[in-house]
């Protein structure tokens, strides 16, 4: 059965103008204070208005690495799907989708129907959104390959869908980039072919032209930057150096030492651009959150949360949330594509160990009944590089939970499949939340001035491994509570209330 595409709310606290929609929402939470030794709970109720400007803008998309594996593969995806193409594989025809989106393949509930019934409706049509096969594409890579050529690199896509593609994305060229050795393997080098000469302030310049110029030829309203290169190393935080914004952007006049992450960060907030970090290093230093936050651009990151991770993140959460004591955590991965050669150096690894191993803090830390102040789980993580696996990458993982009375339980998972079949729709899903949360302003019964969400955008932590989140606010990593986040405020926006799967209707007699 096809989801339904469009649904009207017809309540007196939702407004349709051919502009916005506007939608008056009690938010309803609790306050909680400590007073001798006994928690005190206090239901609150805080009135809302969200406005979201119902005119979808002509989105352009650039992405840095865009002839790597998940930029070229992205590309491919959103043109076969523009093209509506089919080819032939050993086990029949398949047909271009947008399998493995939040947004373009996944549901939410509207309620019951007169037969009690749920009713469901495509993510995409809880508020307007851009669709993905209007996007424009374009970006940066300090390899040369045009993307039909990238695509081939790759060795992603079946041989059928290449071929019809290849005419379509022959003309893709990446722009060059910035190319400092020392942040990446140094088994890249070969790649760097397409670099942009000079000073780090002439670079910053140059890619501060290039949004310019790629908003403009191609007609654009907006623009937003998306990471998808090489994993970096970790850049030092320095006092004086990039711990605030007037500091990173001297240090980047005076050639100090800065990451390309961070230049591409800093380039597209000075363009009032979106920038969005789908790799784990810490791009987003103190001072390139401080100029978001100045200028009031949103930046997301880190990490596209697509495989193993994301397993993780529903399953500790289904151990724990059981009762059950998750003591060890060992992930191993192995892949042969050019993010397994970059992340075989032991600075790169680093990086993605540290993101990939946060990920069950939450939940650790939601049960003082099982686990004691400072107590976790044991959590290891093994990368190596294989190259015949190529892209389809192996997660082989051992969860091991304490039972009651001394057992124990251990869970083993082998998942196999192409890593950046995964990651192209949750670049995608990135790019469309984004570009909705700008369209998404609202004020409350007590600050009734207009506001935005904050420039960290933590809503969209569904999607990253390690989801940044403004500052003093709860890290969330748990799968189902980020999925229903996004889903509750995009609810709210329409008036709808929180999903709370309570279906009272059927618990009485
Ligand atoms: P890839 O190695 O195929 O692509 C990266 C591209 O970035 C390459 O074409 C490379 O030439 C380019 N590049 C390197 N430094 C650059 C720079 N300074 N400026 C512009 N381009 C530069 O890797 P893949 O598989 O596409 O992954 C991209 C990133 O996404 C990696 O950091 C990876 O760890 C991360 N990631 C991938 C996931 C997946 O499931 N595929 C999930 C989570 C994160
Ligand atoms: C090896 O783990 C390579 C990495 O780039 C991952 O494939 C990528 O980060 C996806 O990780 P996960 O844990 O979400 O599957």
């Amino acid at each position: 059965m096809e989801a339904a595409t469009e649904f009207v709310v017809e309540s007196p606290d939702v407004v349709y103008s051919p502009e916005a929609i506007e939608a008056h929402y009690e938010y309803r939470t609790t306050c909680v204070s400590r007073e001798g030794g006994v928690l005190k709970v206090h239901p609150t109720s805080t009135r809302f208005t969200f406005r979201t400007a119902r005119q979808v803008p002509r989105l352009g998309v650039m992405l840095v690495g865009w002839g790597g594996n998940n930029g070229s593969t992205l590309t491919a995806a959103v043109l076969a799907n523009r093209l509506r193409l089919s080819w032939p594989t050993r086990t029949g025809r398949k047909e271009a989708n947008y399998y493995g989106s939040l947004t373009q393949a996944g549901t939410v509930s509207l309620g019951l129907d007169a037969e009690g019934q749920e009713v469901f409706v495509s993510f995409s049509s809880l508020l307007p959104m851009v669709a993905p096969d209007d996007l424009v594409f374009d970006g940066w890579d300090i390899s040369s390959l045009n993307l039909a050529e990238a695509m081939r690199r790759a060795q992603v896509l079946d041989w059928g869908l290449q071929e019809q593609l290849w005419p379509h994305m022959e003309a893709l060229r990446p722009r060059p980039s910035v190319y400092i050795p020392e942040f990446i393997a140094a088994n890249q080098s070969a790649r760097a072919d397409n670099v942009i000469p000079g000073t780090r302030a002439q670079q910053l310049e140059q890619i501060r032209r290039d949004i310019r110029d790629f908003r403009s030829s191609a007609g654009l309203d907006k623009v937003i930057v998306l990471w998808t290169a090489n994993t970096e190393r970790f850049c030092e935080v320095v006092p004086g150096v990039n711990d605030t914004a007037e500091n990173l952007l001297r240090t980047i006049q005076l050639g100090l030492e800065v990451s390309p992450s961070t230049l591409f960060a800093v380039a597209s907030i000075l363009e009032g651009c979106a920038f969005l970090n789908g790799s784990p290093q810490n791009t987003l230093v103190p001072g390139a959150l401080e100029l978001a936050w100045q200028r009031r651009v949103f930046v997301g990151g880190d990490d596209f949360k697509s495989g193993q991770t994301k397993v993780k993140s529903v399953l500790v959460d289904f151990l724990i949330g059981s009762g059950l004591k998750t003591m060890s955590i060992v992930s191993y991965n192995h892949l042969g594509n050019n993010d397994g050669q970059n992340l075989s150096a032991p600075p790169q690894f680093r990086s993605k160990e540290v993101s990939k191993s946060s990920v069950v803090d939450d939940m650790v830390h939601s049960n003082p009944v099982l686990y004691s102040p400072g107590e976790e789980p044991d959590h290891c993580v093994v990368i190596k590089y294989v190259p015949y696996v190529g892209d389809s990458k192996r997660a082989l993982d051992e969860y091991t939970s304490e039972l009651m009375l001394g057992g124990t339980n251990t869970l083993v998972l082998h998942n196999t499949c192409e890593d950046s079949l995964l990651a192209a729709p949750i670049m995608l899903d990135l790019a469309l939340l984004t570009e909705l949360c700008q369209r998404v302003s609202f004020c409350t019964d007590i600050d009734p001035e207009p506001q935005s969400f904050h420039p960290v955008l933590s809503l969209l932590g569904f999607l990253f491994k390690a989801p940044l989140a403004p500052p003093g606010s709860p890290v969330v990593n748990a799968l189902f509570r980020q999925r229903s986040c996004i889903e509750n405020i995009l609810r709210a926006c329409v008036g709808l209330p929180p999903q709370n799967h309570m279906l009272l209707e059927h618990k009485m007699e």
